[in-house]
């Protein structure tokens, strides 16, 4: 990564003037997210880059690699999602991965510039034993190697929240994926209660939050609006807000989705910026479909994160020698590990 600059001022904050304070607000209606949305995009652009300086003075971009501990075979019935058991799709349900295997690929992730490692476990919840105790012990592995380490492993006790807590996890990902109206139609195995609960546990163990959604299911613009608002509505905010575009994955109910328009996405992580001005507003799953203008577009939007590697969870994900060559080429400044909010 040498070709990349490093972050010269992670772990300073920038002073909280009246205009930072301001901009920081949970009480958003629909009407005005609404209103954002559909601002002439270079209007919104601008706007969003103005509030992301302000709050992101060093203007970092910070790269999360992903990895599925326990792949498939999920009791929840996502309609997007290729690990659910309810559809037959090329996703074969695979041996749990090791303690050994899980710390080889958080190192090889350091190795190539990753600062957060997010592990992925195909569950419906939690459950105590073997498996939960080796996930502690991958998490503190993984934050021994100087890594933020993250979790998504579906609902959680508060009990469970805390051993993670103990464990030094860094952030937990558990996303909201659409509004609370177009929920049912994309799950049905579980509530878009059952959602804001686990998200309360994992705030209240002291562990951050890391939630987002999807774009591209077939929801409507105040869909998407609500499902913002909801995000923006939490207090705080959620520290990281993944925003992913749908990869319509064959045998899903939504295999046969439209791919959403690219602009769409840089509407969303600009008004994600706007309501959420310190979040780390990720650019998810769906890259493989945006050309590197799509991305830059994206970044002046606001978004400071991505997800690097060669695989998501299961779908693929740009080759890291591409994502490498495209930083260096925008000259991007890489966030260090553990940085603050507002670097
Ligand atoms: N089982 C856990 C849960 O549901 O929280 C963790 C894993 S789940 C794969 C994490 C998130 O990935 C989902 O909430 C969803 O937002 C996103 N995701 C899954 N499949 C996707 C797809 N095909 N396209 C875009 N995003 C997807
Ligand atoms: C998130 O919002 N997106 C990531 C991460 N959080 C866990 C997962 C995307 C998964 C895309 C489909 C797959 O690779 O299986
Ligand atoms: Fe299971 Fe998570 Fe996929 Fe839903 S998104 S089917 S909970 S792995």
């Amino acid at each position: 990564m040498s070709d990349i600059c490093s972050d010269p001022s992670s772990g300073s904050r920038s002073d909280f003037s009246s205009e930072i304070n301001a901009d920081l607000r949970h009480d958003w209606t629909t009407e005005e997210i609404l209103a954002l949305l559909q601002q002439p995009l270079l209007d919104l652009v601008f706007q969003a880059q103005t509030i992301h300086r302000r709050h992101n003075p060093s203007n970092s971009i910070q790269l999360a690699t992903l990895l599925s501990v326990k792949t498939g075979g999920c009791p929840e019935n996502c309609s997007y999602c290729p690990q659910s058991a309810h559809y037959e799709t090329p996703v074969e349900k695979q041996p749990t991965l090791s303690v050994e295997e899980v710390v080889a690929a958080a190192q090889r992730a350091k190795d190539l510039g990753a600062t957060r490692f997010c592990m992925g476990w195909a569950w419906r919840e939690i459950r105590e034993g073997a498996a939960f105790d080796a996930m502690l012990e991958m998490v503190s592995q993984v934050r021994s190697l100087g890594l933020e380490a993250c979790v998504t492993a579906g609902m959680l006790t508060d009990a469970q929240a805390e051993r993670l807590a103990a464990a030094g996890l860094s952030a937990y990902n558990h996303n909201l994926d659409t509004s609370p109206e177009f929920y049912d139609q994309i799950i049905s195995t579980r509530t878009y209660g059952d959602r804001l609960e686990t998200l309360d546990r994992v705030r209240k163990a002291g562990i951050t939050v890391c939630c987002g959604g999807i774009i591209g299911m077939g929801e409507s613009l105040t869909d998407r609006a609500r499902m913002l608002e909801v995000l923006a509505n939490l207090n705080p905010h959620p520290e990281s807000v993944p925003i992913n575009a749908l990869v319509a994955v064959s045998g899903t109910p939504l295999e046969e989705q439209k791919p959403i328009d690219p602009l769409d996405l840089v509407r969303m992580c600009a008004v994600a910026r706007i309501l959420m001005p310190q979040a780390r507003v990720r650019l998810s799953a769906g890259r493989t479909s945006l050309s590197r203008e799509a991305q830059v577009l994206c970044f002046m939007a606001g978004a400071n994160s991505i997800f690097y590697g060669e695989k998501l969870l299961t779908t693929a994900n740009p080759e890291q020698d591409a994502d490498r060559q495209l930083l260096a080429d925008i000259g991007a400044i890489l966030l260090e590990p553990f940085a603050t909010v507002s670097s």
